[in-house]
């Protein structure tokens, strides 16, 4: 198949989180803009400062640009770095969920309300109790009586790796203290040590809290064994992504400095999960990132590359394309 062209020209959009709602579909992406602030592994060329939500009649159809959906300057905790959101339906309202620095430099992630899909969002005054971390994915398992979960977790920039046990168990936090000597490339290493797990928690029914706090989600390989910390081709690096296909439970990620798209199937919401293979191959661009949807009959992976800016990394774009399954189950690009 040729390479798919941007959907998104006049803006450059990022980590698209795609839903169907009222038979539409919606991208909720970051929206990436340009900065003079130098590139490093800590990520702090991204600095985005917006989201803007599109819309979509069908696949092929234009895009429509809804506008500033939430914007920093509104969210009384963010100091910066509004990066990948996303959004959910949940008793007649929309939330969008996104991750940003706090006051103090760490990254939280917050939730903001809206009777309508495209947003405005009105965002809570503080981040959720108990969060941490970047690229929240939330699912709800209309199979199982709509409860919702937030999966999210990133390394370097994404600070997962600052996060150690050891504290108060206090402020939902639940014994973890940050440590911000580890920021940037510090995650574990080592053959026989096991990799950073994403993380997972029910969210509760109004959604603005988590029902208990955020545990680790388990990928194991074929042999059920957990991923080890060097197994750098398959270990969880960020974008979280959760779908759910004839009763399986796909979780979905980037490897980040190994740039896989890959997932992970299994039989819970909370895990474990077994590494399944590649859902695409590294694209122009350092990060990778994604979602997977049904429309109008057919599977979808939103994702984004550097192409419009001539490989900028940061200044990414939002394309789409068709997967497959087989008898399986397994995934393939179409
Ligand atoms: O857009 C900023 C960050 O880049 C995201 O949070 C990561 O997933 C990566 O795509």
């Amino acid at each position: 198949m040729p390479e798919p062209t941007p959907l998104i020209t006049h803006l450059y959009s990022a980590d698209p989180s795609a839903h169907v709602f009222n038979n539409k579909l919606y991208i909720y992406p970051s929206h990436d803009r340009e900065t003079d602030i130098s590139f490093n592994d800590n990520g702090d060329q991204y600095d985005m400062t917006d989201y803007h939500v599109f819309s979509m009649d069908s696949i092929d159809g234009p895009v429509t640009d809804h506008g500033i959906a939430l914007s920093a300057h509104d969210v009384p905790w963010v100091s910066k770095q509004m990066w990948a959101p996303d959004a959910a339906f949940k008793n007649g309202k929309y939330y969008l969920f996104f991750p940003a620095r706090d006051q103090e430099g760490i990254f939280r992630i917050g939730v903001a309300v809206s009777l309508a899909p495209q947003g405005p969002f009105v965002p809570q005054e503080t981040s959720l109790e108990g969060s941490y971390s970047i690229d929240p994915a939330v699912f709800v398992d209309g199979d199982d009586g709509d409860k919702a979960y937030l999966y999210f977790g990133g390394l370097w920039g994404g600070q997962l790796q600052c996060w150690k046990k050891g504290g108060e168990k206090e402020n939902g936090m639940d014994g973890l203290v940050f440590d911000a000597s580890l920021s940037g490339p510090n995650e574990p290493s080592g053959d026989e040590v096991q990799a950073l797990c994403p993380r997972v928690a029910q969210l509760s029914d109004d959604m603005l809290s988590f029902v208990s706090p955020p545990r680790e989600l388990e990928i194991l390989t074929e042999a059920g064994e957990l991923i080890r910390a060097d197994d750098h081709e398959r270990r969880f690096f960020e974008a979280a992504w959760m779908h759910r296909y004839r009763g399986k439970y796909y979780f979905s990620y980037s490897t980040g400095d190994s740039h896989y798209l890959v997932y992970a199937t299994g039989d819970s919401p909370f895990g474990p999960f077994t590494y399944q293979g590649r859902i695409l191959e590294p694209v122009l661009g350092w990060t990778t990132h994604h979602s997977i949807v049904e429309f109008q009959d057919r599977w979808y992976l939103f994702y984004h590359d550097c192409e419009l800016s001539g490989g900028v990394d940061h200044l990414r774009s939002v394309k789409v394309r068709e997967i497959l399954y087989d008898e399986e189950g397994k995934i393939s690009l179409a």
